[in-house]
């Protein structure tokens, strides 16, 4: 049944011009603070909207997505991840999740190759020291890195952003190894000349660099834990560009300790916006505080995404972007 002009509940700030377009189609409520709604602030909006706009700083747990309104139909995530709804609750309350897939997978691919070059050439600790006043010049021994051309890569998950940093590292002459529940098509596999692995131990046991791009689901919470941690080899870095939560964040702060991985470079955290105060000390580490699709294009290209989603579910069609539970 079509819905003329539906009320929609935006938690965060958008782009200023999807927010402008979205004023023009819906009735609209946008939050001009940017504070990140609590829980009471969250069932208030599923309470009182037909559509509700979250993003990863709404944690749209089964209880709050059990006591949305009867009127609530949509919700229209501002992003690609979807961990933070309650898909199940969703589900069973007759909500229809979308995200906005495809439009962030370069950016994000982008900040993979960005901190596997930062943590292996030693950028940030480079800037650190220049920024204090330390250097003292050039030498021929100082602050060597990790040479990445010839290295091997493992990437944890081979969907669209992990081909697209399969792509990104061929360029670069690393050699691409993947990890996935199903094997990519041959033609797939062959551009990028990917090596399968059909266990995740194997791959982290034969390669230097893991690049993680799998979704957080109950499957993946932890993959990486201590186990799997202590496969890879001691030269090896660690890039997270997915979610904090795949990887066991304590096991991995412990393995850095002892010198079991050369470095780390992360994007996400398991308690955004909480880093870890050891992470934070260790030098051989590269933070960034969930950049991956921080681009002016990605942003407006997301929002652009949710309207289209919520302007065909309110013409009665099914939006393009639906999420259903176990594709994730
Ligand atoms: C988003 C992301 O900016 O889309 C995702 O899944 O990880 C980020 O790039 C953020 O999650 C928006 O909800």
């Amino acid at each position: 049944m079509p819905v003329a002009r539906p009320k929609v509940v935006v938690t965060r700030r958008l782009p200023q011009a999807v927010e402008t377009r979205m004023a023009e189609l819906f009735d609209v409520e946008l939050n001009f603070d940017d504070v990140a709604m609590d829980a009471a602030g969250l069932a208030d909006a599923l309470g009182r909207a037909d559509v509700v706009v979250p993003t990863v700083t709404d944690d749209l747990t089964a209880d709050v997505v059990a006591a949305a309104g009867p009127r609530l139909k949509l919700l229209a995530n501002f992003g690609t991840g979807v961990d933070h709804i309650d898909l199940a609750a969703a589900r069973a309350k007759g909500i229809v999740v979308t995200n906005t897939p495809g439009v962030l997978t370069d950016d994000t691919a982008d900040m993979v190759m960005a901190l596997i070059l930062g943590v292996a050439r030693r950028i940030g600790e480079g800037e650190k020291l220049l920024r204090a006043g330390d250097w003292r010049g050039w030498s021929p021994t100082g602050m060597l890195g990790s040479r990445v051309t010839g290295k091997r890569l493992g990437i944890v998950g081979m969907g669209r952003i992990g081909q697209a940093v399969a792509a990104r590292a061929r360029a670069f002459g690393l050699q691409v190894h993947y990890h996935n529940r199903h094997r990519l098509p041959a033609a797939a596999e062959g551009a990028v000349e990917a090596t399968w692995w059909p266990t995740l131990a194997a791959m982290l046991a034969r390669v230097d660099l893991v690049s993680i791009n799998c979704p957080l689901t109950p499957e993946t919470h932890h993959l990486i834990d201590d186990a799997a941690l202590r496969l890879m080899p001691r030269h090896a870095y660690l890039i997270n560009v997915a979610r904090g939560g795949v990887v066991d964040e304590a096991a991995l702060v412990a393995c850095l300790a002892r010198n079991g991985l050369a470095g780390a470079g992360l994007d996400v955290f398991e308690r955004e916006p909480h880093v870890d105060a050891a992470l934070l000390a260790m030098p051989n580490v590269v933070l960034a505080p969930h950049l991956g699709s921080a681009t002016f294009e990605g942003r407006q290209d997301m929002g652009e995404k949710v309207i289209a989603n919520i302007r065909s579910w309110a013409d009665g069609h099914r939006p393009p972007d639906q999420v259903l539970e176990g594709w994730v």
